[in-house]
């Protein structure tokens, strides 16, 4: 096995983080190369549910390092609490095994005061984000005025930072969002007991991680959320702040394109979204609801309900295109075991024009209608199935059309939350 990057095929939520588990098998190093304590990756583990924000989802496997890079924004007191939580409950019996990037930005109290101040005033424009300060964080790593981890650990520069930054804070908060002010020695005095913490896991780790790769060793990245909520390649504005593409798994971990051999797309049999932005499949309906229920459809760090609709295969050979997905794992096809007829979405018309592909326009986007196929359902319980053998002709008839109207082999398909329901095709 080669190194290997996974990402997210869609809006995210598509089952990275069982998917991550399973492949940690075959590597050394699991890094996690972007967003924070948005995500929510949710790994099942005989009848126990694990959700993991910011530690990658290799750490429940003995003798595996896991990474986190310097594109990951990190919410200390997050970080802490879910390290805690998994030594506490036996999950993890050392922590030497997990490493964070000095270069990485810390998320601050005002990044998560704006963040959720700004979505409360911007009524029906609101991106719907998570809240946890994701977003204004970026702003301060691209603006040159954010706090690394390392600048955390030294008392001096923290302080020299934090005030400079404060002063541009406060007026911001106060000024334009008539939010309170925060207080500088409160500030100092909370994160500078977090660096006490944090500085045991504190690493340069893109050599660390170049250097077990000269060792022969292999990595495998952990992409979060998913191809159209990245920065640049998303339905901008409605994505998230960071590159959420396999293109990020480089900046954000320091490693060569050169040292990726796999790029592995996660996409769901269907389609969710969580916060707002269009979503031509989108189903508004008892069918959407059914989805939801079925697929137990709710965020993994908020709880919010996630939209739902039919797969998207405009979607998904967008995301093969712009990450290179040389394979696709297909999640959740067992929650669609139920329907008479599953519908797949194969293009888009756009004002009586057919689009080659997604449009970059956020109005454009709104206006796409999408043309659907219907095949058969296969009414029947998969979520034993072992091999593909064992899945019924209409749903393998279904998996077939996926991957032809994706135009990249399906490598694996998952038929339940579980590790051993997974069928890995090659
Ligand atoms: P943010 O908070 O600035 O990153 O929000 C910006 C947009 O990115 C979306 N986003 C997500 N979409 C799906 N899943 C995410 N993680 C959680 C989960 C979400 C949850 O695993 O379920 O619990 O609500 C995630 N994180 C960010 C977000 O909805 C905005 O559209
Ligand atoms: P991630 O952010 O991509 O890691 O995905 P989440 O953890 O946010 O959401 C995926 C949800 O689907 C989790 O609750 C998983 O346990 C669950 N899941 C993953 N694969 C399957 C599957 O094949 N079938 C079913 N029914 N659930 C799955
Ligand atoms: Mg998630």
């Amino acid at each position: 096995m080669a190194n290997v990057v996974v990402v997210g095929a869609q809006w995210g939520d598509e089952g990275k983080g069982k998917v991550v588990d399973i492949y940690t098998e075959h590597a050394d190093d699991i890094v996690r190369y972007q967003g924070g304590n948005n995500a929510g990756h949710t790994l099942v583990v005989g009848s126990e549910k694990v959700v993991l924000h910011l530690i990658p989802s290799g750490i429940l496997h003995e003798g595996k390092r896991c990474i986190i890079g310097n594109g990951v924004v990190l919410d200390p007191e997050v970080f802490i609490r879910e390290i805690t939580k998994l030594k506490e409950s036996g999950r993890i019996s050392d922590d030497s095994c997990l490493l964070l990037s000095e270069s990485l930005h810390i998320i601050m109290p005002y990044h998560k005061q704006i963040d959720i101040a700004r979505e409360t005033q911007s009524g029906d424009k609101k991106i719907g984000t998570t809240g946890r300060g994701i977003g204004p964080c970026y702003e301060d790593k691209i603006g040159r005025r954010g706090i690394r981890l390392m600048d955390l650990l030294d008392k001096d520069i923290f302080t020299r930072k934090l005030r400079e930054v404060l002063t541009e804070k406060n007026v911001i908060l106060e000024k334009l969002l008539g939010e309170a002010p925060c207080d500088f020695d409160a500030i100092l005095a909370e994160y500078s007991g977090y660096a006490e913490v944090l500085k045991k896991y504190v690493a340069d780790t893109s050599l660390v991680l170049s250097k077990d790769l000269k060792a022969g060793k292999k990595a495998l990245f952990e992409g979060a959320q998913g191809t159209l909520l990245d920065v640049d390649h998303g339905t901008y504005p409605y994505v998230t702040s960071s590159s959420t593409c396999a293109g990020g798994a480089c900046t954000g971990s320091g490693v060569s394109p050169r040292d990726i051999h796999e790029i592995i797309g996660i996409s769901k049999a269907y389609v969710t979204r969580v916060g707002s932005g269009p979503f031509p499949t989108e189903l508004l309906d008892a069918t959407g609801e059914q989805l939801r229920q079925d697929g137990g459809e709710f965020g993994a760090t908020t709880g919010r309900p996630r939209r739902c609709g039919w797969f998207d295969a405009m979607v998904v050979r967008y995301a093969v295109r712009v990450n290179g997905l040389t394979g696709i794992a297909l999640t959740k096809l067992d929650v669609l075991s139920d329907f008479d007829t599953v519908k797949i979405c194969t293009g888009y018309t756009c004002n009586g024009r057919t689009l080659e592909t997604l449009p970059a326009s956020l109005e454009l986007f709104e206006q796409c209608q999408p043309v659907y196929e219907e095949l058969p359902g296969w009414k029947s319980d998969i979520t034993g199935a072992q091999t593909y053998g064992d899945l019924p002709q209409k749903a393998r008839d279904y998996v077939k059309r996926l991957e032809e109207l994706a135009g990249c082999p399906i490598v694996l398909v998952s038929v339940g939350p579980r590790r051993d329901q997974t069928i890995i095709l090659r």
